[in-house]
């Protein structure tokens, strides 16, 4: 059957579903999925809580420009090419017709995954563009029809993950900058005779783990929408998972959270939330360089791979999933600088993937030298900053170690444990990883950590961060930004902070408070206090509530080790809100 029928085909048992308003052609029955059972979700999720990482893929026909229009870079990511440089469709097709990926490797690419300790692969089908890069029947504008390469990607790489054992994905944006009917009072023409025929094409032919959509802020997109999309899809395959953007998820705390919106998992994109999202199945989706499309400037900008392998270790220990992205060059080989990060992420996962694969987050609010992961039984102490005098400190940590081991090392080698009142001390050799030893603790009896507060460092600091902060009141919440987490939402002035924290070393302590204030919110008045003592400040404007300051409130001395509790409360609050509050320090008066 020609395409032309097919698509005839299509378009005629479409409008039999528009007229009779069904709009599963293949439902079983009109089920809503979103009433699944919490028994029902986490048997679907199992597979994707404990992969914790994949590889994100961005590849299409703006590879062909690299960032790169008439000559100049493109204003905003290499993906969004042909809307920031202003491509006109014409000419942007005819950039497509010129995308020629000689060199694709399906088994390549699974291969370095694999070998990258990753899942899953999320790639994208159709990205903003509108370009399909699988031999679609619903149009012709697809990577067969329109290009000289006339191969299906999709189809190599099912056939490659099936051989590999890897999960394949499929990123779907819905918002479309090519097809005509993709705005205005043609969208649900777009949507439905467009969009979700693709959507079946990919769903019942290619078998996708997980659908990604993308693209979900076009305000003809509505969560309503979401929902009947999520639940077509889930018609089309019960156990498949979708992500929190199929509605307006992201809308909410930058995709943070899945709390009231469709979807399965939250999608915090080049964040980490800073104290994770308890109860909530979330994947930070983070690139290498900053595009996700491929883009000739930007290898420069690659980082370490100690960073990267430190972000796996972080989100994990937050409870979530990295998606880390890759764009390949327009030729289809992955730039070989980008291979190398994922090859030695692979190294250390080779080593030490058992503290990473299927654990759950830190039950502790903060650990200065590292992050921690658990399984049943056993802790996975990640250390980032070794301990000079030999000594790891485990605070709180009620439980009998049983036997506590290098996870690089021999597990009979163990490490010799002692105790401090609430802290467990472990003994450690020489640092043996840059990037993060793994240090196991196996623990006698159900886990029990108490909250010991934050601890001053070796510098005799006492760093009292936003998400150490026990938070009194209905407003005021912890958000990040930028890779850091604040005090936000500040706008009831009864909404006070404390923290606790032990003193090893005393003496006479800086107050520094660092903190933003929108120009014209200014003016509100505080106090600081610690063991009976208070000082006073007064919220200055810092310009915007994304420039952070620093203001000395004064001196306090301390001069009992211990314990004690460190309180800020506002007084008034003449604009809308008190500030955001990044941090208090106690800094040793030199
Ligand atoms: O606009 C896209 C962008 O190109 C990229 O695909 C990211 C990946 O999550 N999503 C959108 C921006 O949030």
């Amino acid at each position: 059957m020609s395409k032309a029928k097919i698509a005839t085909v299509i378009s005629l048992l479409t409008a039999v579903i528009l007229i009779t308003g069904c709009t599963q052609p293949l439902a079983q029955g009109n089920k809503d999925y979103l009433t699944e059972s919490k028994s029902e979700k986490d048997a679907r999720m199992q597979w994707w809580r404990e992969a914790r990482f994949g590889m994100f893929i961005h590849w299409g026909a703006y590879s062909v420009l690299e960032g790169y229009y008439k000559g100049t870079p493109t204003p905003s990511l290499a993906e969004w090419i042909m809307n920031a440089s202003k491509i006109p469709v014409d000419e942007y097709e005819e950039v497509v017709s010129r995308f020629n990926p000689v060199k694709f490797n399906a088994d390549e690419w699974v291969r370095v995954a694999k070998q990258a300790g990753m899942k899953y692969i999320v790639i994208t089908s159709k990205h903003h563009d509108g370009f399909s890069i699988w031999d679609s029947d619903v149009s012709d504008y697809d990577i067969v029809d329109r290009t000289p390469f006339k191969r299906d990607i999709l189809q190599e790489l099912s056939v490659a993950c099936k051989k590999q054992g890897i999960k394949l994905c499929f990123y779907h944006s819905i918002m479309d900058w090519h097809h005509p009917d993709a705005k205005g009072e043609n969208w649900p023409k777009y949507r439905d005779e467009y969009m979700k025929p693709q959507l079946a094409e990919l769903i019942t032919r290619y078998d996708p783990a997980v659908l990604w959509f993308d693209g979900e802020w076009v305000g003809e997109w509505t969560e309503p929408q979401g929902k009947e999309l999520y639940n077509y899809v889930r018609s089309l395959k019960p156990d498949i998972i979708i992500n929190n953007r199929v509605g307006k998820g992201r809308a909410g705390m930058q995709g943070m959270t899945q709390e009231g919106f469709v979807g399965d998992f939250g999608t915090p994109e080049q964040e980490i939330p800073a104290t994770g999202l308890a109860g909530v199945d979330w994947e930070s989706c983070m690139t290498l360089f900053h595009h996700w499309g491929y883009h000739r400037d930007y290898l420069n900008w690659l980082r370490p791979s100690q960073d990267y392998i430190r972000e796996l270790i972080d989100i994990a220990s937050k409870g979530g999933n990295l998606l880390l992205n890759i764009g390949p060059m327009s030729d289809g080989l992955f730039p070989e600088p980008c291979v190398q990060r994922f090859v030695d992420m692979g190294s250390w996962l080779a080593i030490n993937g058992e503290s990473i694969y299927g654990t759950q987050a830190s039950p502790f609010k903060k650990l200065l030298w590292g992050r921690c992961t658990q399984r049943k039984g056993k802790l996975y102490l990640h250390v980032f900053d070794w301990p000079e005098d030999g000594v790891l400190v485990v605070p709180g940590l009620k439980n009998k170690v049983k036997k506590a081991y290098l996870l690089a090392g021999m597990k009979g080698n163990s490490l010799s444990v002692t105790r401090d009142m609430e802290d467990v001390l472990i003994k450690v050799p020489g640092k043996m990883d840059s990037a993060a030893t793994v240090v196991v603790l196996e623990i006698e009896g159900d886990l029990e950590v108490v909250d010991v507060g934050v601890r001053q460092d070796k510098d005799g600091l006492v760093r009292l961060g936003a998400e150490e902060a026990t938070i009194h009141g209905s407003a005021a919440r912890i958000e990040t930004a930028g890779g850091k987490s604040n005090i936000g939402y500040w706008s009831n002035v009864d909404d006070h902070l404390t923290w606790k924290f032990k003193l090893s070393t005393t003496g006479e302590f800086n107050v520094i408070v660092n903190f933003s204030c929108l120009e014209g919110v200014q003016g509100s008045e505080y106090t600081v206090s610690v063991d009976g003592k208070e000082l006073s400040g007064k919220v200055r404007s810092t310009g915007d509530w994304r420039k952070y300051e620093t203001v000395d409130l004064g001196k306090v001395e301390l001069a009992k080790k211990g314990k004690y509790e460190f309180t800020v409360r506002p007084k008034t609050k003449p604009g809308f809100a008190v500030m955001n509050l990044r941090s208090v320090e106690l800094r040793p008066v030199k």
